[in-house]
This record gives C-alpha cells, structure tokens and sequence, in this order.
C-alpha cells in the first residue's frame, strides 16, 4: 500500500466519502451513528459515484465506516411510502446496483459488523467480497413484514442459492463469517481490521489487469453463464477473438515469452 490517499472530487451526501490510493476509488458509507443505514441520499449518492469515476481509475473498494458494514435499507424511509412509491424506490434501488455490476470497474467490497438485508443486496453487486471475522449476514425482510428489494432475489440465489435464501428470510436465520466463507457470501476471510488492506491489495492486482479484459469479466461473463450453451460458446469466441486480438494482449503474451511477463504464483 504505497499510494497515499487522496480526496477524490466527486460531490457526495455526507453519507459517503470518496477517496483515492492512486488508480483504486474508496468508497467509504459513512453513517455510523445509524450503522450506515440506506436511505434514498446515500443509495443516489453511489449513483453519482459510479457515473463520476475518473477514466483513471481502473478498481473500486467499498467498505463501511464503524461497527457495521450496513444495517440494510433505512427503515424509516418506508413508513410512509404507498405501493407505487415502493416500487419505484425497488427499481431505483436496482438501478444503482446495477451500476455497480455493470459498471465501468470492478468493485471489491469490505465486509465486517451487520451485512444484512440491503447491506447484504449491495454486498452481492460487487464483484470481489473479503469479509472480517466480526461480519454477520442476516435478511431481516421476513421479520418486518417487507421483502428484498435491492437485487437480493436475483443476485443472492447465485451465491448461495435458492433454497438458502428462502431459509434465511424465513426463520430469520443469521450466518456468521466463517458459515458465509463456506457458503460463498464471501471470497476471502481475514481478521478484524484486516479487510482494507487485504481489498486495496486484490483492488491493486485488479487494476493491473488488461481493461477490455476486467470489461469482458464484468459484462460478458455473467451474460454467457445465464445464456444457452449454444449462444453461450459462440458469445465466449467472440469475446476471447475480441481479447487476443488487442495490442495489449500481444505485448502481454510477448512479455511471458520473452519472460518479462508475471508467472502464476501459488496462494
Ligand atoms: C437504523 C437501522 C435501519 C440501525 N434503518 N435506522 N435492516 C434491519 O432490519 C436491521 C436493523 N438494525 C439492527 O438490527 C441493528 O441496528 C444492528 C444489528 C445493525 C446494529 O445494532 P446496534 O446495537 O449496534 O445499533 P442500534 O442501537 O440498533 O442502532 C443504532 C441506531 O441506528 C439507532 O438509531 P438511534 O437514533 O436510536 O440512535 C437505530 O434505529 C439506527 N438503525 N439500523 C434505520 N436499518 C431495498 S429493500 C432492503 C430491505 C432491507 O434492508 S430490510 C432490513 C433492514
């Protein structure tokens, strides 16, 4: 971690604050006092993060100030709203993450403290998740009479499948850290305290990566794994012709040969 941090200009609620280590964008949510709470302000601030990214930047960690990494959506945001007023929010809240999935970097997020209900939607849009041991992950929908709304029935089924997301939003169930490693809510476990650093470090190995590379990652994987295996090959040709044939591939594979290039290291 050899890059100082840096403010990064991009106007934002007092919710979030954005900063730099060089090409990787912090993306802190910064309301403790309501364990970072979602409410409409923050969930249009990412908006305007992710639409604002510099060119420059090539990855992005987001992680949560204080004892929690979110407490899910700010519930007094709902009270008052009638049915059209919650879809719209559902789909506004949709809109966003998707942003974040289908933007234009990979977004490696920092788990600790609660990860649960919108916390735990907005955990699953990003592409890498490194947990800390104290992290917790819960969907709390079913025990207030609401349902997911941020992505969740879409994305967590893919993580952890269906039948688990049906269990935990029904009997309330919450899993600990070392129980969401094994079931894939997370990529990494580390200590407490650790999990900046072990995401500035893969956000760095990230951003060395070939951009139409990370592109084809974050855009065209996803779309194949869902197709027909037919479309799915033939798309998959496409993009790997589309890959080799850049500039930055051959100098990438000319480098390995003439052995400038990184070998795969163990671990
Ligand atoms: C909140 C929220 C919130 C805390 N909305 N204000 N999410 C939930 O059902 C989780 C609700 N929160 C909790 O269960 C607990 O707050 C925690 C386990 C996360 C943390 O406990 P703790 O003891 O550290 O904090 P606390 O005392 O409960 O909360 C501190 C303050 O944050 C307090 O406000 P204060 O003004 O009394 O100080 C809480 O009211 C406030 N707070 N969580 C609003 N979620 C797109 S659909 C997604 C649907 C969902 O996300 S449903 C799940 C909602």
């Amino acid at each position: 971690m050899t890059q100082k941090e840096s403010p990064l200009p991009i106007k934002l609620p007092r919710s979030l604050v954005a900063t730099r280590r060089g090409e990787i964008a912090i993306l802190r949510l910064a309301r403790p006092e309501k364990r970072n709470a979602l409410d409409d302000t923050t969930i249009l601030g990412m908006e305007a993060f992710f639409t604002a990214l510099p060119d420059a930047i090539k990855a992005v960690v987001i992680h949560g100030a204080g004892e929690h990494f979110s407490a899910g959506l700010d519930l007094s945001a709902l009270t008052e709203a009638d049915v059209a007023e919650g879809v719209q929010h559902s789909r506004m809240w949709h809109r966003v993450f998707d942003r974040i999935e289908f933007g234009k970097v990979p977004v490696v997020a920092v788990l600790h403290g609660a990860v649960v209900g919108g916390g735990l939607e907005l955990a699953a849009a990003a592409h890498v998740r490194v947990a800390e041991v104290s992290a917790y992950y819960a969907l709390p929908e079913g025990t207030r009479g609401i349902f997911l709304g941020g992505g969740g029935t879409v994305r967590l089924p893919k993580l952890i499948g269906t039948t688990r997301v049906m269990e935990l939003m029904l009997t309330g169930h919450t899993y600990s850290a070392e129980e969401g490693q094994a079931l894939g809510l997370s990529h990494y476990l580390v200590e407490s305290g650790a999990g900046l650093a072990k995401a500035l470090e893969l956000a760095g190995r990230i951003a060395q990566n070939a951009p139409l590379t990370n592109f084809a990652v974050m855009h065209v994987l996803p779309r194949i794994a869902e197709s027909d295996p037919a479309s799915g090959y033939l798309t998959e040709a496409l993009m790997a012709a589309i890959a080799q044939g850049s500039e930055e591939a051959k100098t990438r594979l000319k480098d390995f040969l003439e052995k400038r290039g990184k070998k795969v290291l163990r671990g």
